[in-house]
């Protein structure tokens, strides 16, 4: 749609003039949006750690291209970094820019991706990104800085550059530099696709949403009491019969191996890592229902569709039981690129203590037998964990400290503040409420930090975002407990707590929900969110895309 412009109809006098600035005021929908000048009020989450803004503004046009520059054993996968841009550009753009690998410079009005290793400060994932009226610069050490630093862009065009059809322009970007990196090394969220059963397309949009706040860790929940997810070709029932139901009875469903690969492959492009997650020795009734001989009775439960939890546990001292971890572990890591393979641990309520920890010791075993680090929730901080392992905290303080005084890392994921499965109040209809209610500004104000007395900043890879699918059915269902709660986590996980602030943030969170509309992003529109109608920019006016 052209914008009706106003200026035109009244140009000439004061009086047109004057009541045209209030008509703009209040039919701000017709105008163009003002040119962005400030970069440091732009709205960016999360937070990045320095911004510095020279006043001026970088236009996108039809001749903008994309230059990809790098030493020539990482040209593809930049190149591929620089389409990636271009594919979220252009829709809403219309535009063609094409994606070139230059030598130098590239030419004025364009978007310059260069990997120039050497600027320690960024690390892996940082990247510093210089505008100036003329060029849009982002570089940094390493591709995954180039794919981090490229959702920085992206928030800096108007929302509707999120749109999948062409908007009008002009698409403006405000000047200066942006040097970030993040404070945590791990930042993650979890789905539980046990309880209810999600398509790949389903966690594919997933990846795609939690890339854009710079996550970088996707943990699947594969297996639990309700259902088991992933294929596993030495032990088929799992799915076949394991896999054929979920709770409420509906019929399931599972990844075959197929699916999983292009689960691993979707989240390497958004530089995300999956850890799976096979929840033992309890959670376990969909294999126990599978497999008779894996119960120490050699009887096979029934399928189960309810939601109680702690009831089910693997014969911890049948040879068998280790059998059937070794091929689970062996086949689903070579199917995982990522270092991390997660034993689950939890609420084992009917295993006994001493078979506990013996089943743990071994399991670790295997885990680094197959090439990878055991993470398990806190409860695994009973076993004697060994260097590289990492317990994920969740509810029980001792154990992290237990954790800390083993020497292995946590990741912080408490109930009462990361569960997005925890309602928001209580007129929340999803979810339960077993750990907190969790508004968006509680589950912002945080610090991981200094969560659990005597767990620092350097006992903790970093922080994770469950959601728990006993009472989710759907996407929209995900993104509605999703978003905004995990939004606010993500910045937690990469923006400095000195530079974390509840007033400010959801300021800078009620202009992202332009965004989420533009992505069809279901969202909790919480009252404590001064969300923004119309997107405001830095030229501090408001208008509508
Ligand atoms: C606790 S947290 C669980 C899950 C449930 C969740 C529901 C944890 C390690 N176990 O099995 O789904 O609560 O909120």
């Amino acid at each position: 749609m052209i914008p009706f412009n106003l200026n035109s109809a009244f140009r000439g006098t004061g009086w047109a003039v004057l009541h045209f600035s209030i008509l703009m005021g209040v039919f701000s929908c017709t105008a163009d949006p003002p040119t962005p000048k400030d970069l440091s009020k732009e709205h960016l989450i999360p937070k990045p750690v320095e911004v510095l803004a020279t006043g001026s503004s970088f236009r996108l046009t039809e001749a903008t291209g994309v230059y990809v520059q790098s030493p020539p054993a990482q040209a593809d996968e930049v190149r591929q970094v620089g389409e990636y841009l271009a594919g979220k550009l252009r829709p809403a753009t219309g535009f063609g820019l094409p994606v070139q690998n230059v030598d130098n410079a590239p030419p004025e009005g364009s978007i310059y991706l260069l990997l120039s290793e050497g600027d320690a400060e960024l690390g892996e994932e940082g990247y510093e990104l210089v505008i100036t009226e003329e060029l849009v610069k982002l570089s940094a050490n390493a591709p995954a800085g180039l794919f981090r630093g490229l959702q920085t862009i992206r928030q800096l065009l108007p929302a509707a550059i999120e749109k999948s059809e062409v908007q009008p322009a002009p698409w403006e970007i405000a000047t200066g530099t942006i040097r970030d990196y993040p404070s945590y090394a791990y930042r993650g969220a979890m789905l539980d696709v046990a309880r209810h059963f999600f398509s790949v397309e389903d966690v594919k949009r997933f990846i795609e949403q939690i890339a854009l706040y710079k996550l970088n860790v996707l943990h699947l929940h594969l297996t639990d009491d309700q259902g088991w997810r992933i294929e596993i070709k030495s032990w088929p029932k799992l799915t076949t019969h394991g896999g054929s139901t979920q709770v409420g009875g509906g019929q399931g469903g599972y990844f075959t191996q197929e699916d999983y690969a292009e689960i691993v492959r979707h989240a390497q492009d958004h530089y995300i890592t999956i850890v799976p997650e096979i929840d033992m020795p309890g959670h376990t009734n969909a294999a126990l229902a599978s497999y008779p001989e894996l119960n120490c009775d050699g009887k096979a439960r029934e399928l189960y569709t309810g939601i109680e939890v702690g009831f089910s546990t693997l014969c911890t001292d049948k040879e068998v039981t280790y059998q059937f971890v070794d091929d689970v572990v062996r086949e689903l890591a070579a199917l995982t690129p990522g270092p991390y393979f997660h034993i689950g641990g939890d609420e084992s309520h009917v295993t006994e203590k001493d078979d506990y920890i013996f089943f743990i010791n071994r399991v670790q075993d295997i885990v680094q037998t197959h090439g990878k680090q055991m993470v398990g929730w806190d409860e695994i901080t009973l076993a004697e964990l060994e260097e590289g392992s990492v317990a994920q905290f969740w509810a029980n303080a001792e154990h992290a400290k237990a954790a800390v005084e083993q020497g292995v890392k946590v990741i912080m994921s408490p109930a009462t503040k990361t569960y997005l499965d925890m309602q928001y109040d209580s007129t929340t209809t999803l979810g339960l409420h077993w750990a907190a209610y969790i508004e968006v500004d509680s589950a912002y104000i945080w610090d991981p930090a200094t969560f659990v007395e005597g767990v620092s900043k350097d006992d903790i890879l970093g922080i994770e975002s469950p959601l728990w699918s006993e009472t989710i059915t759907n996407m929209d269902e995900i993104e509605y407990m999703v978003f905004p709660r995990l939004v606010g986590h993500a910045e937690i996980g990469w923006t400095p707590a000195s530079e974390r602030n509840w007033e400010e943030y959801k300021v800078r969170l009620g202009r992202h929900k332009a965004r989420f509309e533009a992505m069809g992003i279901d969202y909790y529109p919480s009252a404590l969110v001064p969300w923004a109608e119309a997107e405001v920019t830095s030229a501090g006016e408001s208008s509508e895309q």
